[in-house]
């Protein structure tokens, strides 16, 4: 029986739009997992500090198979494989970030995985599009996605058609 996970998807250095599109296509090829839907991408004020260029955030929901620590080493696969460019000599910045919003009803406190994820409550990054692909949704526990949008204002977000 497969589990219904949702993705924050988010970017903001070297074309953060191809790093999401890439991304997505890369989430494709999990094996035992489909890509259901993608939510359209926003352009978001950093949350942070400020010098940093705006993102681009997104949410995927998957379908998968696999265990939840087993889909976070696929994330973070790709995170390496495209997620970081190299600056002289270094790694630079990540420059993209998956993370597992909801896997399921599951609620995980692991050294690697906490879910829900600890920030997704109050960001409207990640809000907004969770909303775009299950406005009916509620979280485990019981609180519901629109009275979470309801103390998040959409400010600091554009929705790109
Ligand atoms: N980890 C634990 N739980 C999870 C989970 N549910 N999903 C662990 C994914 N990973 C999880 O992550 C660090 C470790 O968290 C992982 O090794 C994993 O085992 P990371 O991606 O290396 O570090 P991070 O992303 O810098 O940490 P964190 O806390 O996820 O960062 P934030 O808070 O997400 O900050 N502003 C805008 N507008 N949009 C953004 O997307 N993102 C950030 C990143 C800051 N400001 C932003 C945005
Ligand atoms: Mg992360």
């Amino acid at each position: 029986m497969s589990e219904r996970v949702y993705l924050g998807l988010g970017s903001n250095l070297s074309d953060p739009l191809g790093q999401l599109r890439a991304a997505i296509e890369a989430l494709r090829a999990i094996p035992q997992t489909t890509v259901a839907a993608v939510s359209p991408f926003y352009i978001s004020d950093p949350l942070g500090p400020p010098d940093q260029p705006r993102y681009v955030n997104a949410v995927a929901a998957l379908d998968t198979d696999l265990a939840p620590l087993a889909l976070l080493d696929a994330l973070q696969a790709i995170e390496l494989e495209q997620g970081r460019v190299r600056k002289d000599e270094r790694w630079g910045p990540r420059t993209l970030d998956l993370d597992i919003l909801l896997f399921g009803e599951r609620q995980l406190d692991e050294p690697r995985l906490t879910v829900p994820h600890y920030h997704m409550h109050a960001r409207a990054f990640v809000l907004y599009p969770l909303a775009d692909l299950a406005p009916q949704l509620r979280l485990p526990g019981g609180r519901s996605l629109s009275e979470l949008l309801a103390d998040c204002p959409f400010t600091g977000l554009e929705r790109l058609s």
